[in-house]
């Protein structure tokens, strides 16, 4: 395959996954209870009421999973740790068999030559943490940090890099906005103290990790939001999403302050939870990487529900995947030149830590997915020709998996897995991105 990236020698390509989605295994060796094994349990919820119990197996068939990235050439591979593994209540007591887990993975990724990229929040919190009100309670932030400086002090001698939070936005907005997601609450704005707690359990967890000289990202997935016409309700009410998705967990980071919320109805300290300080704690560690995570814009059109101040619109002209969602490869070319112009010298190296597609596969082979990268690895290219410092790519993902409230009903994997037999069967897409990495790898040398 021709080379057709122009991306810079040292680019680094990876694949993506998450632990809730792909390791199966919740009642071994002394994990604790997650929010979404009880979650998943509740009738209703999940689509034909899958649950994360058994999914890819991966808590025993990690040494096979690793085979594949090694047959695709990664160089990293993005994976999160499980906190009620490593804690299973959330607090005190390390689970020795919890750490051991990953000890392994660790090692055997670096024997295949794969330096890890662990996540340490993908949105499993210990049931026990969410019992005295997860994220919506403070001290959860202090716990993240305890957490990570566990976790840190075992695999820090071997893992450079750490994400401290997965996505958020989704976690605030699924999970305690609108109730789609674990834990199920539905506060609707006032879910957004438990944002705020996010965002000081990264700083305190970021300076923890710096103190011990490495280095930290956060992974945000961010959409260009575009209003659905030039009207100004229409540009009002797309600042207003714009300032919830993108810039509520991008601002206090990058900028040391929060956006303005009040179309929200979010008061500036939102709802008491900022007390005096937060935002230095949140900032001043500094990032030393922005992990984006890219799907698809966002159309936002004047409210007709007068309960929000937006109404979310599709993009009918453009192609959507297996979810539905649209396909807009342009928008990730947009978005990093946006980053760029809303933060300046502000933003640090961007590396796409997530990116990829749902695929029905009763009605094509896996095409859809190779258009869908392809289209996107040129959207990318282009906006580092235009002078975005980008690292690296991983896609989403590795391995079909656990899709939370959609169950196992979106295929993301370069590799689909039969869940009855777990056997792993690279597509077409597997073939594909191995061929590009190695091409780009070998123009490189030259
Ligand atoms: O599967 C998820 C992942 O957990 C977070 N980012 C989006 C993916 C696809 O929905």
């Amino acid at each position: 395959m021709p080379d057709r990236y122009d991306l810079p020698a040292g680019f680094r390509w990876g694949a993506a996954t998450a632990a809730y989605q792909i390791e199966g295994a919740v009642e071994e060796d002394g994990r604790g209870p997650s929010v979404w094994d009880t979650f998943t349990v509740r009738p209703g919820v999940i689509r034909d009421g899958h649950t994360g119990a058994v999914a890819c197996d991966h808590y025993h068939r990690y040494p096979e999973d690793i085979a594949l990235m090694k047959g695709l050439g990664l160089d990293g591979y993005r994976f999160s740790i499980a906190w009620p593994r490593v804690q299973p209540t959330g607090a005190g007591a390390v689970n020795p068999a919890g750490l051991a887990f990953y000890d392994r993975l660790v090692d055997a990724l670096l024997e295949a030559g794969i330096t890890p990229l662990p996540t340490l929040f993908h949105w499993d919190l210990p049931q026990a943490l969410e019992d005295r009100g997860g994220w919506l309670d403070r001290d959860t932030a202090y716990r993240f940090a305890e957490y990570a400086t566990v976790t840190a002090d075992r695999l820090g001698d071997r893992v450079p890099t750490w994400i401290t939070l997965n996505e958020p936005f989704v976690h605030t907005v699924f999970g305690y906005a609108m109730g789609i997601h674990a834990p199920g609450r539905t506060l609707m704005f006032e879910a957004l103290p438990a944002a705020h707690h996010q965002l000081l359990a990264h700083g305190l967890a970021a300076s923890l990790l710096h103190e011990r000289g490495l280095e930290v990202m956060l992974s945000n997935n961010l959409t260009p939001v575009e209003p659905a016409t030039p009207s100004p309700a229409d540009a009002t009410a797309a600042a207003a999403y714009d300032a919830l998705h993108n810039r509520l967990f991008t601002d206090p980071v990058l900028l040391g302050r929060y956006p303005d919320l009040a179309a929200l109805g979010v008061p500036d300290d939102i709802f008491g939870a900022v007390r005096p300080g937060d935002l230095d704690l949140i900032h001043s560690p500094g990032l030393d990487g922005l992990g984006l995570n890219y799907y698809n814009p966002t159309r936002i059109a004047a409210p007709t529900d007068p309960g929000l101040p937006f109404d979310l619109v599709d993009i009918p002209d453009v192609p959507h995947t297996a979810f539905g969602w649209p396909v807009v490869p342009d928008g990730l070319r947009r978005l990093l030149l946006g980053l760029r112009d809303t933060y300046g010298t502000a933003l640090p190296p961007v590396t796409v830590t997530e990116n990829g597609c749902s695929v029905d596969e009763t009605t094509t082979p896996d095409q859809p997915r190779i258009d869908f990268l392809a289209a996107h690895l040129d959207a990318l290219a282009q906006a580092v020709a235009e002078g975005i410092d980008v690292h690296g790519y991983y896609t989403w993902s590795l391995l079909d998996n656990f899709e939370w409230a959609e169950g196992y009903h979106q295929r993301f994997g370069l590799v689909h897995v039969d869940f009855a037999t777990q056997k792993r069967n690279p597509r077409a897409s597997y073939a594909w991105y191995r061929d590009l990495i190695a091409a780009h790898r070998s123009r490189c040398a030259k």
